[in-house]
This record gives C-alpha cells, sequence and structure tokens, in this order.
C-alpha cells in the first residue's frame, strides 16, 4: 500500500509525517552536491556469524561534541557540523519548534546497489521514544515499513522524493520496522543521500576518554 490517509490510518502505533516538498528542487540539488562533498563518508564492515561484510551504502555520523552513536557494530565518535548540515538543521526548527536535534546520520546510496536492511531506530543511545527527521535528497527510492509482530497488517510503501521529510515519532520504533529495498535492472537508480537527524541523549564527556 502507497502512503496516503487510508495507509496511515491503517499503522497502529505509528506515528508519521510525510511532507514531499520540505525543500524545493534547487535547494535539494545544492545540497545534495555539497553533502557529497564535505560529509566524512566511508564505508563499514559488519560481521554476522563471523564473517565479515561491506555494508551497502557510504554512512557519516555528524554532530555536538559527545554525541556518540553505536552503529552497525561499532562506536562513532561525530564530525562536527558542516554550514550545509546546520541550515538543515535550522530549516526543522522553524518548520516545527520541537523538532531540534544535536547530531545526524548520513546514508549515502551509490545506486540501486546500496540498501538498509529491516531494522528500526531503537538503540538505546536515542531513548525509548525517538523522533527522528529524515531528510531526502537525490534519486526518489521507496522506504518500506512492515509491523513486526501483525503479520496481518499489509506493510507501507514510501516513494521518498527528493527533497522530502518524514518524521517518525512517537511509539513507530517500537511497532514498526522499515527498510530501503535495492533496485536492480530496470529498477536501477541514481545515487541518494539520506539524512536523519536525531538527538543522542546519553552524552559522554570528551575529557574522559
Ligand atoms: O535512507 C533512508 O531513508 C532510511 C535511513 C534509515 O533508516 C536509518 O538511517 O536508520
Ligand atoms: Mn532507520
Amino acid at each position: 500500500m502507497s502512503l496516503g490517509m487510508e495507509a496511515l490510518a491503517s499503522m497502529p502505533g505509528a506515528s508519521i509525517r510525510y511532507i514531499p516538498d520540505f525543500l524545493d528542487d534547487r535547494d535539494q540539488q545544492r545540497i545534495h552536491q555539497q553533502l557529497r562533498q564535505q560529509m566524512q563518508w566511508s564505508q563499514q564492515h559488519i560481521t554476522v556469524f563471523g564473517k565479515r561484510h561491506l555494508i551497502p551504502r557510504l554512512e557519516a555520523w555528524h554532530g555536538d561534541r559527545g554525541a556518540f552513536y553505536r552503529y552497525s557494530g561499532t562506536d562513532h565518535s561525530p564530525h562536527p557540523w558542516t554550514a550545509a548540515l546546520d541550515q538543515i538543521r535550522n530549516r526543522l526548527k522553524s518548520f516545527r519548534e520541537d523538532l531540534q536535534f544535536n547530531s545526524v546520520l548520513g546514508n549515502c546510496y551509490r545506486n540501486g546497489e546500496d540498501a538498509m536492511g529491516w531494522h528500526s531506530d531503537d538503540e538505546p543511545e536515542l531513548g525509548p521514544d525517538p523522533c527522528i527527521a529524515s531528510i531526502s535528497l537525490g534519486a526518489p527510492r521507496d522506504f518500506r515499513m512492515k509491523h513486526r509482530t501483525r503479520k496481518e497488517l499489509d506493510p507501507v510503501k514510501i516513494s521518498l522524493q527528493p527533497g522530502s521529510l518524514l518524521i517518525m515519532e512517537g511509539e513507530t520504533q517500537q511497532h514498526w520496522l522499515h527498510s530501503i529495498p535495492r533496485r536492480r535492472g530496470r529498477n536501477a537508480v541514481a545515487e541518494r543521500i539520506n539524512l536523519t537527524f536525531r538527538n543522542i541523549l546519553t552524552f559522554r564527556n570528551i575529557e574522559e576518554i
């Protein structure tokens, strides 16, 4: 089912809002190019059943000093805010006063081979009911959501458009999983950058490390 009012109504326990035109096309293109060059992208490994795999995308963690985050099996110390990241952070706050974040995880899907498997953003650093603001730049990609336990509920598909904002909050992460599937062959796509603004609640004192 694609996202519309009827899909939202049939997502018990989810609190999500999709704004397709949060950034206009010129801004989203400019910011995409800036972030491709200015964020500290790297391709991490993950070990599953003793075997090391390359994660199929590039990632970059930026934020306030002390906002450590554990993802893909490793602790990450944040790189500083870039001007473009800070600009979007301010726009989120102007859009809705309570959209205030101390960090952002960037994902760069270089093409349709890059993807993200089923998960929820439920790391302890984010607290029990995190608010996550997700910005999309570049090629559109499908964002899929499925309920953790209620198999009778249809999965939901949102086509995340360039310049869009998706807000997930409330108990969404407790009840729903999300993923970005591969797009191969005829469905191949160009690069996409996704920014998920987050709030790390457990700051580490840098002097102690
Ligand atoms: O690329 C996306 O839209 C999703 C990213 C995501 O789920 C994450 O960073 O946890
Ligand atoms: Mn996620």
